[in-house]
């Protein structure tokens, strides 16, 4: 039994980001014993407040992002934070190495139906020299990120981790410890499951409506092969399922507000992601380049996303390589 604090260490994994890692898992355990005590604690719901990208918070989106939001800021190493829930960064009184971004809550529109969550996060460096604290800090390619990961709070809470050598998970168990339960994952090559909110159809490029419209086909059609859908609307459950059984999540640009391009946001839900699964053999793209290169104009930016089974993305950046843009 490989508790997770001995596993980095023995990784030998930085003193300083084995400490910051740390300090992040006491904010996600206060996290999932919020969820786990639901109704009973008072936090499920809707509250009055909006977020800087307009959608209405939930008071757990909220209460999460103020536990993770005060521990790291308590700790000497973290310099400051990006969050989903907040206009802003938010800076720390340390001249810590670290920025982290993190999406508190995503896919809380689950919470209310007791359905999967998780927290994501990405860890940064801050660049040298620390003089003024600056946005512009933050503003640095996936390629960068030191260690990422997610929470997933689920019938168990599960960590996935990565420092850049590959992908881990630990499992919370009732002691309070996350303990190595999964090593050196890898998303499985071959794929025969894919997930996409199917509703947006209408909205999507020609490439990615003949890509669906042929695994829908299934064996009948180009791809030969029988394919199941599945969409849980939590990135982190999807992602979730594609380091344990593979397949291809997608949330692709539409039209439905041409200048957006993408739902999910770059520096607290693209990047981190891309990092797990590139680090578990799996691709990340935006359907015409690696999500990981792109270089942030924004902390809130939003990307058009693919991640899965490597050949799979092959095959989907193929069809975008072929055929025209709207
Ligand atoms: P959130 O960060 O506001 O929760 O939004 C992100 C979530 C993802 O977890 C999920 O893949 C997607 O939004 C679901 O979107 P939709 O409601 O369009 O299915
Ligand atoms: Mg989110």
């Amino acid at each position: 039994m490989q508790l997770l604090s001995s596993f980095l260490k023995h990784n030998k994994t930085d003193q300083d980001l084995v400490e910051v890692i740390e300090v992040l898992m006491i904010a996600c355990k206060e996290v999932a014993l919020q969820l786990r005590e639901g109704a009973l604690a008072g936090v499920l719901g809707t509250s009055t407040l909006t977020n800087v990208q307009g959608e209405t918070q939930k008071k757990l989106d909220i209460v999460s992002n103020d536990i993770i939001k005060k521990v790291l800021l308590d700790n000497r190493l973290v310099r400051g934070v990006a969050s989903e829930e907040e206009d802003k960064p938010v800076w720390g009184d340390h001249d810590g190495r670290y920025l982290i971004t993190f999406d508190p809550l995503d896919g809380s529109s689950n919470i209310d139906i007791n359905v999967s969550v998780g927290t994501i996060f990405s860890i940064l460096e801050a660049p040298k020299p620390w003089a003024k604290q600056d946005e512009a800090e933050f503003l640095q390619a996936g390629r960068r990120q030191v260690a990422a990961g997610y929470v997933l709070y689920g019938p168990s809470a599960v960590l996935a981790l990565t420092t850049g050598k590959g992908v881990n998970m630990f499992t919370l168990a009732h002691t309070g410890d996350f303990i190595l339960t999964e090593e050196n994952v890898k998303v499985p090559e071959e794929t025969a499951e894919f997930a996409i909110n199917m509703s947006n159809q209408r909205f999507w490029e020609p490439a990615m409506q003949s890509y669906i419209v042929d695994l829908i086909q299934g064996e009948a059609g180009p791809r030969e092969k029988n394919y199941n859908m599945r969409w849980v609307a939590s990135m982190v459950a999807e992602i979730h399922r594609l380091l344990t059984r593979g397949g291809i999540f997608t949330y692709p640009w539409d039209s439905r507000d041409p200048k957006k391009p993408g739902k999910l946001r770059l520096m607290y839900e693209g990047n981190p992601m891309g990092m797990l699964i590139e680090q578990a053999g799996g691709g990340a793209t935006t359907c015409y380049e690696e999500i990981l290169d792109i270089e942030p104009g924004d902390i809130h930016q939003r990307v058009s996303v693919a991640m899965g089974s490597k050949k799979e993305i092959e095959t989907l950046k193929a069809y975008h390589r072929t055929q025209a843009k709207n």
